[in-house]
């Protein structure tokens, strides 16, 4: 679908083979790799990425960071900290969303014109996704509409459920996007 001239689409697959200007990491406070996306752009990437996060010495919940990528095809890495589920309680809507927003800002201010986004905290950290969903086109949404500098928002999705809840929301909520 298009929005405010931006193509916004769904995709099952791997956001490491991604050929787009930006991906974002689904990262940890202390940038400094894990298992699931993040384990698979380090190991895909190379040192280098893990070198410039090191410089970067951790982020935030909810706030994001910037790397280039390494050996991956695209040509930056967002990396950002979705919140713990079981540990935020009432903050998970706000975290949550600022994640994919200042993923989006910090992309525009780096003239990203390509992004693509997984299921950020929907893995290891345990957010459901039919929760996060409610959460994550809003937020690419109010973005679009203060900003609307990307031409492409890519949705990467890895197994094949998660896929199917992204799928149904996109298709329902298509005429009042
Ligand atoms: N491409 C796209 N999506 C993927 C890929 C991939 N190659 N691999 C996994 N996913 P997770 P989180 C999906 O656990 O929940 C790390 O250890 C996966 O199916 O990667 O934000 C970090 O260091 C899931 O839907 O991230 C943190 O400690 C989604 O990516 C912690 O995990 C997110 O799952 C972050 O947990």
């Amino acid at each position: 679908m298009e929005y405010n001239k931006t193509k916004i689409s769904i995709l099952k697959g791997d956001i490491t083979e991604q050929k787009v200007d930006a991906i974002v990491n689904a990262a940890n406070n202390t940038l400094l790799g894990g298992s699931g996306v993040d384990g698979a752009i380090h190991k895909k990437g190379g040192r280098i990425i893990l070198e410039q996060c090191k410089k970067i010495g951790g982020c935030p919940t909810g706030e994001a960071r910037i790397t280039t990528a390494g050996n991956l095809p695209c040509k930056y890495i967002i990396h950002t900290v979705g919140p713990i589920y079981s540990s935020n309680n009432d903050r998970n809507e706000k975290l949550l969303y600022n994640a994919y927003y200042n993923s989006l800002e910090l992309a525009v201010n780096y003239n990203i014109k390509s992004i693509a986004f997984p299921a950020i905290s929907t893995g290891a950290y345990g957010y459901p996704v039919k929760e996060a969903i409610i959460i994550v086109f809003p937020a690419v949404i109010d973005f679009l509409d203060s900003n609307g500098s990307i031409d492409n928002i890519e949705f990467v999705l890895h197994n094949d459920e998660i896929f199917t809840v992204y799928n149904e929301y996109f298709t329902q909520n298509l005429g009042i996007l």
